[in-house]
């Protein structure tokens, strides 16, 4: 049956009875797919069902079986009898309830596949015959009485998937899956930068047509993920009193030679809980007012750059100890090298702010100007009291040495102001 439309054959409810198909024929429907609200009522919660995968433009030379994947976060075994899947544009969509007859049921981390034809082998299957997935967009939302389950809106300009390209399925990345049994939030697949176009190998058309229906997706590239090891996540991003700015070396000069030298700068930031820096924005601000010079450093990376909280994390010009000053580990290291500002004269104040990618000041740092060769250290007892960095008085200049070429202590606690 791979590849065969079978909307003429009867018994379909002995057709969902194979396993691994999905069947095709009348499932409840009636006359252009309308149903009125279910008799039986279904028991669901909002983002217990995610919509995950969508097919609406395959290539036309198999049958046009459209399709779009569901998968299971919760955490039981869900009936989906009296469940609504709406499928069409806001104004005219197709809606289907599913019938206690037919209820294929989904298993906890089980994916079902809601399609208008015949799949292929291996596939968890429900049919709708009536479905239409408009190939310029339109919305597909599962309900439980008024409680929208899940919906996701694709097409040109939408806030989610884009538009169908013929063959190619749209996936939600894998990296944005919840684990199944945990509590989903039925926004998470909302947005555009959380899709991307297969690239899989086509397992269910003899036309090859990519995706991966009734399969876990891939990860997607772009998407904001980052690397942890060797696994791909979801940064996790600092807020407001996550992160303090414990010690800055701006002045490398003297010490290094007669100029501030850019692979030899660095700030050190202190993190209250586990985070990730990649995404954020080091602004070094020369003055404390907006109207004085100002140059940012995004922090651009692969990796998710975790902070682990207690821990000290630099931020340098160079990663490379023969070219930094014998920095112990460099967390990040920008590639246009850094140089924070420090003042040119005893009464100049400097401002370090770390930003997120919205702008949102996540810590900041109002020191006095630096001395050559040493780092500017704010008082132990201040380090996990965020406000505390923006009081210059609360700050010194280093006497420590051993840990690299300066004074300071880079990477470890701070030491006590003299
Ligand atoms: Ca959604
Ligand atoms: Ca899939
Ligand atoms: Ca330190």
């Amino acid at each position: 049956m791979r590849g065969t439309f079978l909307g003429s054959m009867p018994a379909i409810p002995a057709m969902l009875m194979l396993v691994g198909q999905i069947a095709l024929g009348q499932v409840g429907c009636s006359g252009d797919g309308e149903v009125s609200p279910p008799a039986e009522t279904c028991s669901l919660s909002a983002g217990e069902l995610l919509i995950t995968e969508v097919m609406a433009n395959p290539n036309p030379s198999d049958p046009s079986v459209e399709w779009f994947e569901i998968y299971s976060a919760s955490s039981r075994a869900i009936e989906l009898t009296g469940v609504v899947l709406e499928a069409g544009t806001q104004s005219n969509p197709r809606v289907h309830a599913i019938p206690s007859v037919l209820d294929p049921g989904i298993q906890p981390g089980a994916f079902l596949v809601v399609g208008s034809g015949t799949l292929g082998d291996g596939i968890t299957g429900y049919s709708w015959p009536k479905m239409v997935l408009a190939n310029d967009g339109a919305t597909i939302r599962i309900r439980c009485g008024q409680v929208v389950i899940d919906e996701v809106v694709y097409g040109a300009g939408a806030a989610g998937p884009g538009k169908a390209n013929q063959g190619v399925s749209w996936q939600l990345s894998s990296s944005r899956f919840p684990a199944s049994g945990a509590t989903a939030d039925q926004s998470l697949n909302d947005f555009s930068d959380v899709w991307c176009l297969s690239e899989d190998e086509a397992v269910f058309s003899q036309a090859g047509d990519r995706g991966s229906p009734g399969a876990w997706n891939r990860e997607c590239p772009g998407t904001g993920d980052c690397l942890d090891g060797d696994v791909i996540r979801v940064p996790v991003h600092p807020v407001a009193g996550d992160l303090v700015i414990t010690e800055v070396f701006a002045n490398s000069r003297s010490a290094f030679g007669s100029a501030d030298d850019k692979r030899k700068e660095w700030i050190e930031i202190h993190a209250l809980r586990d985070v990730d820096l990649v995404g954020m924005v080091v602004e070094n601000r020369n003055g404390t007012t907006t109207e004085a010079t100002t140059k940012s450093y995004p922090i651009e990376s692969a990796s998710c750059l975790r902070l682990a909280a207690g821990s000290w994390g630099l931020l340098a010009g160079s990663a490379d100890p023969e070219q930094n000053g014998h920095l112990p580990a460099v967390l990040h290291a920008f590639e246009e090298g850094f140089l924070p500002f420090y003042g040119s004269n005893a009464e100049d104040l400097a401002t370090i702010s770390i930003l997120d990618a919205n702008g949102n000041v996540l810590s900041r740092a109002v020191h006095p100007t630096c001395t050559e060769g040493a780092s500017l250290n704010l008082m132990p007892e201040h380090c996990s009291n965020p406000p505390a960095a923006e009081d210059p008085l609360n700050w010194c200049s280093s006497l420590h040495t051993g840990s690299f070429d300066g004074l300071g202590t880079p990477g470890a606690p701070n030491a006590v102001c003299p």
